[in-house]
């Protein structure tokens, strides 16, 4: 089993409680699903990584938004279609992938575990999927893709800088060691409160910073991890930069964090080749609509407007935040999405058991994506179609539905202020 973080911190009563709760992890074999890796990250990470990773924007509507949106759909399953055999493979920007998902980019895998995004990394290639690596990895570029399997395929998060100079020579680099496609987060041109991680102060010691070969610039440190390393970021981003990225590279470029049909076929018609439909897992804009519902809206009016199709090769949608199960992703992709990103349970996976948790993520939504499309008497991907689904309520954001109790367990409160003494 993979080595949970035990670095050199003071040997509190808190850290020995915490020690405590790794010894008294249950065994992988107990883990039936990817809410499971949530709720033990919680208990054995150190307190300062779980706020980083777990914290979204505000008072966490978004967040939660971005799950629940998935209750609002529901199946119009086929029977009777010989489901003896069935294959959800399929490719992204064209190559392959076991599943349609990618592990999507998150920053600082080291806070979570030692060997930080290499987990993924190693685990993507065993799985055959596709991930994305940030710009903000604790592990060097370099030595993730070092660290890669001969031919595996991997994308890379962009965080454009406010010196394109820099950008300029990442964008070239990553081309050179065979990125295959460039996701420009657009999302983020000031970063969301995240206050869990505000009330954390990050330390100019922290093993898990972003990786030295890779700073971006200086830092402020008052006000949690995410905060402290993003100043470099351009907020002046904007369309007649996408000009200037085609000049540098031939990778597709996708924009990642766009959030309404309009901004898509802004992107269609620049040229991009995608989009990924996300509010940046609930941590930017609080009240951001979630991916799949946002994706409901760019198909009808995409296929209004120019005409197109849905799952399209030329130009993909990808949708982003709050899957938990198979079952969610193939919802998104009965309604037109290429593939999903999923982020937050794989840093859970290697926070609490290293890269065979991640492994084990994998299988668990192989696992699922077999049984399910079985059950929704879909043989193939291409099978998954729109009269799949009952998505009519998908904009109505208070309707009934059973509680949801693994997902609202995990759910940490916001907290208070503290008196000085308490
Ligand atoms: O969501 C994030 O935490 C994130 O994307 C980020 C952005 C800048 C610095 C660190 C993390």
């Amino acid at each position: 089993m993979g080595t949970v973080q035990k670095v050199e911190v003071k040997v509190t009563d808190e850290e020995k409680a915490r020690q405590e709760r790794i010894k008294a992890r249950p065994s992988l074999s107990e883990i039936l699903n990817l809410h499971d890796f949530e709720a033990i990250a919680r208990s054995v990470m150190q307190e300062k990584a779980w706020a980083y990773y777990s914290s979204a924007a505000d008072d966490e509507i978004t967040l939660r938004e971005n799950h629940a949106a998935y209750h609002r759909i529901w199946f119009r399953p086929r029977i009777l279609r010989d489901v003896t055999n069935v294959d959800f493979s399929t490719s992204i920007l064209g190559h392959k992938t076991s599943m349609p998902i990618y592990i999507t980019a998150t920053a600082l895998g080291k806070l979570g575990h030692p060997d930080g995004e290499l987990n993924l990394t190693r685990s993507a290639a065993k799985h055959d999927v596709i991930q994305m690596i940030p710009t903000l990895a604790s592990c060097s570029f370099d030595e993730i893709l070092d660290n890669a399997a001969p031919g595996q395929v991997q994308f890379l998060q962009l965080y454009v800088n406010k010196d394109r100079a820099i950008t300029k020579r990442l964008v070239e680099h990553a081309e050179q060691r065979g990125i295959k496609g460039l996701f420009i987060t657009v999302d983020a041109p000031q970063l969301g409160r995240r206050e869990k991680d505000m009330r954390m102060k990050f330390d100019a010691e922290d093993p898990a910073e972003v990786s030295k070969n890779d700073k971006q610039g200086e830092v402020d440190r008052s006000q949690g991890a995410a905060r402290a390393i993003s100043s470099f970021i351009d907020p002046g981003l904007q369309w007649s930069d996408l000009k200037w990225f085609k000049s540098i590279t031939k990778m597709p470029l996708i924009l990642k964090g766009v959030q309404c049909w309009e901004d898509a076929l802004e992107a269609y018609d620049h040229g991009c080749a995608g989009v990924v439909l996300s509010n940046h897992g609930g941590r930017q804009l609080e009240f951001a609509r979630s991916g799949i519902e946002v994706l409901v809206e760019v198909v009808e009016k995409l296929g209004e407007k120019r005409g197109l199709h849905f799952p399209n090769e030329k130009f993909q949608v990808f949708v982003d935040g709050g899957v938990r199960r198979a079952t969610d992703v193939l919802k998104a992709i009965a309604l037109g999405a290429t593939a999903v990103g999923i982020g937050r349970p794989f840093l859970y996976a290697f926070s609490s058991y290293g890269q065979e948790g991640v492994d084990k993520a994998l299988t668990i939504l192989r696992d699922e994506f077999e049984m399910n499309m079985r059950l929704l008497g879909a043989r193939n991907i291409k099978e998954v179609v729109r009269e799949m689904v009952d998505s009519s309520n998908i904009h109505t954001h208070t309707v009934a539905v059973p509680e949801d109790s693994l997902f609202r367990l995990n759910y940490e409160s916001m907290q208070h202020a503290r008196l000085k003494d308490s």
